[in-house]
C-alpha cells in the first residue's frame, strides 16, 4: 500500500461505472418488451441469458426442502442468530405517527404507513450474498410491508442457490421467482400475469440491474446504487498492526474498486501496516482481487496529530470507519460523515457486515454526507394529517386568502372565505 502525507486534496471518490449507451440500449428494450409481452419475455430472456429453460417462474415449496438438505446444521445456526441480531436492531428503528392538538382546536399530524409491497433482487452465482438477503428483508418486514417478493436469475439447471432459498425461508419470504437481470426490474417495476407489482425495488445489481433501476424509478421507488466497499481505518501508534491490516482486507477483496484507507498520525505505524498487508495477502483467496483494489484505491495517509485524522475522516465520509485509539468514544462526537462506525479492537468491520444487528447497507462514494444506511423508514412512508376547527378558520382565514391572493390563486381564496361569510 502507498504511504502519504496528508494533503487537502484526498478522495475516495471513484469513477463507477454508469453504463454504456449501448447497454443503456438493451436495458430499454429489455424492459420494453417486459411491458408488452409479460412472461414470455421472462422466459425468453432467461433462456437467453441465464440459458435456463424455465416451466414455472415461480419457486415451489419443494425446491426450498431440497435447498435445504443442502445446508448444514451450523450453517443454519448462523444465519439464524444473524437474522435474530438484525430483526432486534430494525425493531428500535420504528417510529410512530404522532398527533399535536392546539388550544383553538387545531389538530395536526402525521401518519406513517408501510409500503404496500417491496421487492428484493438478489444476485446469482457468487455475489447471492445471505447476508445482504437479511439486510434488505428484515427492514421491511419490521416497517410491516404485507407482500416481500424475492427475484433472482437461475442457474443453467433451473434453480435458485440453495443458501438463497434457505435463507429466504428462515426470514418468511415465500414469494420467490427465478428471474434475474433487467428483465426481473421491469417485471417488478410494471407486474406480468404471474409477478405482480411492487411499490419499491431494493437490492444489488451488475450493471443492466443498476440502469434499469434507474429507468423505472418514478414508476416505483428504488434504493440507493450502492458502490463498491470502502473502509477506512484511524489508528494511533497502539493500535494492532495485525487486526488493522486484516480489516483492510476484508474489504478489499470484495472487488477491484474497493478502497481500504488508514489514516494515522504514526510514521511507523504505517510503514508497519504497509508490510503486514502485503504478509497477509500472500495466503487469500481473493489475493488478485484485494491487490488490484488496493494498488488503485489503497492508501495509508500520515496526519501531524489525531484532529487531523479525524478532519481527513470527515473529508472521506467513508462507508465504513473503524477506530482504532485509545479512547474511541471520544472521537464518535467529532466524527460528522460515516456510514457506520465500529469502536475499539474487538468490532472488525465483518462483525457488522454479518452479525451486529446493524445494516450492511450503506452510504457509499461520499454519500455518508448527506445519506443513511438502509433502514425500516426505507420501507415506510408519511402522511400528513390536517383537522381544523371553526375557531381556528375563523381566526385565520383572512391572512390565508391574503396569500392565497399573493399567488394569484382566487379560487384558493374563496374556498377559504366561502366558509367565513357565514359566520
Ligand atoms: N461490506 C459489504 C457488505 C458485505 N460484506 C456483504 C460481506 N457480505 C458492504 O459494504
Ligand atoms: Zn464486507
Amino acid at each position: 500500500m502507498k504511504i502519504v502525507q496528508y494533503d487537502a486534496d484526498i478522495s475516495i471518490k471513484r469513477d463507477l461505472d454508469s453504463g454504456t449507451e449501448e447497454q443503456g440500449k438493451v436495458v430499454t428494450e429489455i424492459i420494453g418488451k417486459v411491458r408488452q409481452e409479460g412472461d414470455a419475455a421472462l422466459t425468453y430472456f432467461t433462456e437467453k441469458f441465464d440459458r435456463a429453460v424455465l416451466e414455472d417462474l415461480k419457486v415451489q415449496e419443494e425446491e426450498v426442502k431440497q435447498a435445504y438438505t443442502e445446508i448444514d446444521e451450523e450453517t443454519l445456526d448462523a444465519l439464524r442468530a444473524a437474522i435474530e441480531n438484525i430483526r432486534d436492531f430494525h425493531q428500535r428503528q420504528t417510529t410512530q405517527s404522532w398527533f399535536t392538538t392546539k388550544a383553538d382546536g387545531t389538530m395536526l399530524g402525521q401518519k406513517i404507513t408501510p409500503l404496500d409491497s417491496a421487492g428484493l433482487y438478489v444476485p446469482g452465482g457468487k455475489a447471492a450474498y445471505p447476508s445482504s438477503i437479511m439486510m434488505n428483508v428484515i427492514p421491511a418486514q419490521v416497517a410491516g410491508v404485507e407482500r416481500i417478493v424475492m427475484v433472482s436469475p437461475p442457474q443453467p439447471n433451473g434453480q435458485l442457490e440453495p443458501v438463497v432459498l434457505v435463507t429466504a425461508h428462515e426470514l418468511g419470504v415465500e414469494e420467490i421467482y427465478k428471474v434475474g437481470g433487467a428483465q426481473a426490474i421491469a417485471a417488478l417495476a410494471y407486474g406480468t400475469e404471474t409477478i405482480p407489482k411492487v411499490d419499491k425495488i431494493t437490492g444489488p445489481g451488475n450493471i443492466f440491474v443498476a440502469l434499469a433501476k434507474r429507468e423505472v424509478f418514478g414508476e416505483v421507488d428504488i434504493d440507493m446504487i450502492a458502490g463498491p466497499s470502502e473502509i477506512v481505518v484511524l489508528a494511533d501508534e497502539q493500535a494492532n498492526i495485525a487486526y488493522i491490516a486484516a480489516d483492510l482486507l476484508s474489504q478489499a477483496e470484495h472487488d477491484e474498486l474497493a478502497s481500504s484507507v488508514l489514516v494515522t498520525e504514526s510514521q511507523v505505524l504505517a510503514e508497519a501496516v504497509a508490510k503486514e498487508v502485503q504478509k497477509q495477502l500472500e495466503t487469500l483467496p481473493r489475493k488478485e482481487i484485494a491487490q488490484a483494489s488496493l494498488e488503485q484505491y489503497g492508501q495509508i495517509i500520515v496526519t501531524t496529530n489525531l484532529e487531523e485524522s479525524i478532519k481527513v475522516v470527515n473529508e472521506l465520509a467513508p462507508e465504513h470507519l473503524e477506530i482504532l485509539t485509545k479512547e474511541p468514544l471520544n472521537i464518535v462526537g467529532k466524527i460528522r460523515h460515516a456510514g457506520a462506525i465500529f469502536l475499539g479492537e474487538y468490532s472488525s468491520e465483518p462483525v457488522g457486515d454479518y452479525f451486529a444487528g446493524t445494516n450492511h447497507i450503506l452510504p457509499t462514494n461520499g454519500t455518508a454526507r448527506f445519506s443513511s444506511p438502509l433502514s425500516v423508514d426505507d420501507f415506510t412512508k408519511k402522511t400528513s394529517i390536517i383537522s381544523y376547527s371553526e375557531k381556528a378558520l375563523v381566526e385565520n382565514g383572512s391572512k390565508i386568502a391574503t396569500i392565497a391572493r399573493l399567488e394569484g390563486l382566487e379560487a384558493h381564496a374563496r374556498a377559504i372565505e366561502i366558509r367565513l361569510e357565514e359566520k
